[in-house]
């Protein structure tokens, strides 16, 4: 038993709602959506962690040689002893890199809505960091939410939000959950992935891998349905798209009814048009500037930034105000 690990603890945000309202409420609009929080179950999750590893899932790969090349300048912003709070842990691969650099860092807590996911991933960090506290927390870092504190001295937070996630909120909704953060930060400052926006064929391919791993990601909102709530979905009747929208500076996502069709979720019955477009997730691109003003306006002191040769990502280290 790995003593550094605590079991993870889940935190309740007030407002929180389960898949089956959000999807009830989702699929009663007129034009219907899925929120794509719920892509990460534990299947999605593992589906996710593939695509990062898709050759035009650009992403991944370029924001983990950006964290390794500046390792040593990230860690020295982040200062010693700090305890790393990242929102929405994934795989932690990103982490290890950080925990390497770190000076002293004194705990890790990652936060994730998947539990399950959560518990696993985390098991092998404990054998391989015996001296850092880790404290996973099962919470949805989109709803307000108070971390406590760790016992004795007052350890400084360092965020990290790496992989562009902030891109899946609607530019607002981006802005309030940096605020959100900086909150709970306390004073600490933010390491933050953001993709940047660039030609539009490449955006394309990145959400249109040949291997078609992203359309079962998406289609997984379906098969999760199926499994969680004895919906009756036919995934196959969905197709995948993902066209880029330039003028929003973003890639959408839907999955489109192929047929004329009728779902069945909570006792309650839902009619597809064929053609009709549920809308699962919206990924927006930013510019290094237009980020920097986003976070500006969000309280933050945008200090440094870091992207590779091509612009094709960028990690930004915010500073609390
Ligand atoms: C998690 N998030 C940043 C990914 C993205 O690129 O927007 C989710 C994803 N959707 C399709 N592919 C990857």
């Amino acid at each position: 038993m790995d003593t550094n690990l605590a079991r993870p603890q889940t935190i309740a945000s007030p407002g929180q709602n389960s898949f089956a309202d959000s999807l009830l409420n989702g699929l009663r609009k007129s034009s219907k959506e899925i929120a794509c929080k719920y892509f990460y179950d534990e299947a999605g999750s593992r589906l996710f962690d593939a695509i990062c590893d898709l050759p035009e899932y650009y992403q991944t790969r370029t924001e983990m040689a950006l964290l390794a090349r500046h390792a040593a300048e990230i860690a020295a912003l982040m200062g010693d002893g700090a305890e790393i709070v990242e929102f929405g842990a994934g795989s932690l691969r990103k982490v290890r890199i950080l925990l390497d650099a770190a000076r002293n860092p004194r705990a890790y807590t990652p936060l994730d809505i998947s539990g399950d996911y959560l518990r696993h991933v985390v098991r092998s960090l404990a054998a391989d960091y015996p001296a850092l506290i880790l404290r996973p927390l099962v919470a949805d870092f989109t709803l307000p939410l108070e971390i406590p504190h760790l016992p004795g001295a007052d350890t400084p937070r360092a965020g990290f939000f790496p992989g562009s996630t902030i891109g899946n909120f609607k530019p607002d909704a981006a802005m309030a959950l940096l605020r959100r953060m900086r909150a709970t930060l306390g004073g600490g400052g933010l390491l933050i992935g953001v993709d940047l926006v660039k030609d539009p064929a490449r955006l394309h391919a990145a959400y249109n891998d040949a291997a078609g791993i992203t359309a079962l990601f998406n289609k997984n909102l379906l098969v999760r349905a199926n499994r969680e709530l004895g919906a009756d979905f036919d995934p196959d009747g969905f197709a995948h798209y993902a066209p880029y929208n330039a003028a929003a500076h973003r890639i959408e996502m839907y999955l489109v009814s192929l047929k004329r069709q009728s779902v069945t979720l909570c006792g309650q019955r839902f009619e597809f048009a064929q053609g009709e477009p549920v809308h699962t997730e919206d990924s927006h691109k930013y510019t290094i500037e237009s980020f920097r003003e986003m976070a500006a306006r969000a309280g933050f002191n945008p200090r440094a930034v870091w992207t590779d040769q091509d612009r094709l990502f960028s990690v930004h280290w915010l500073e609390s105000r």
